[in-house]
């Protein structure tokens, strides 16, 4: 059975736009509830293991860099099918091809500074969620 949180970034692009109260509130207005929340700024190790999926991929470093040049802000998310809800909301990964009303359609500048992460399976939202909050954070009602 699919799970109900999933694990969100408003990436430094976004953030530093003042664009991550309008993000959530859209994502509030599909249906979202804000579980977990935090502002921070990655250092290039947190940055580098969060990633270390893609550390074969040529844009690993650009990633790297660009998560690490400002705040940003996860938020753990609960909807029911929450992974998928979540994907369907933030729309593809290059905006050129994000549908109407996505975030990444309203929001992201290109494929590498695309405003949000989201989690794409319900292993990675729990390992993901975990990366940023504590057991007792992720302690829900
Ligand atoms: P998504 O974020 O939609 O799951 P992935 O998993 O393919 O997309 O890529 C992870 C992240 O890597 C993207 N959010 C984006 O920031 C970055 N990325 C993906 N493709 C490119 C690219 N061609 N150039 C620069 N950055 C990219």
């Amino acid at each position: 059975m699919a799970g109900n949180t999933t694990l969100t970034i408003v990436k430094p692009d976004a953030f530093g736009a003042d664009k991550a109260g309008k993000i959530i509130a859209l994502l509030e207005e599909k249906g979202f509830k804000v579980k977990a929340a935090r502002v921070m700024h990655l250092t290039q190790k947190q940055a580098g293991e969060f990633y270390a999926v893609h550390s074969a991929r040529p844009f690993y470093g650009e990633l790297v860099e660009f998560m690490t040049s400002g705040p940003c802000m996860p938020l753990v998310l609960e909807k029911d099918n929450a992974v998928l809800a979540l994907r369907d909301a933030i729309g593809a990964t290059d905006p050129a091809e994000a549908a109407e009303g996505t975030v990444r359609k309203l929001y992201a500048e290109s494929k590498g500074r695309n405003a949000i992460h989201a989690s794409d399976s319900d292993e990675n939202a729990a390992r993901e969620s975990r990366f940023f909050f504590s057991e007792t954070e992720l302690l829900f009602g």
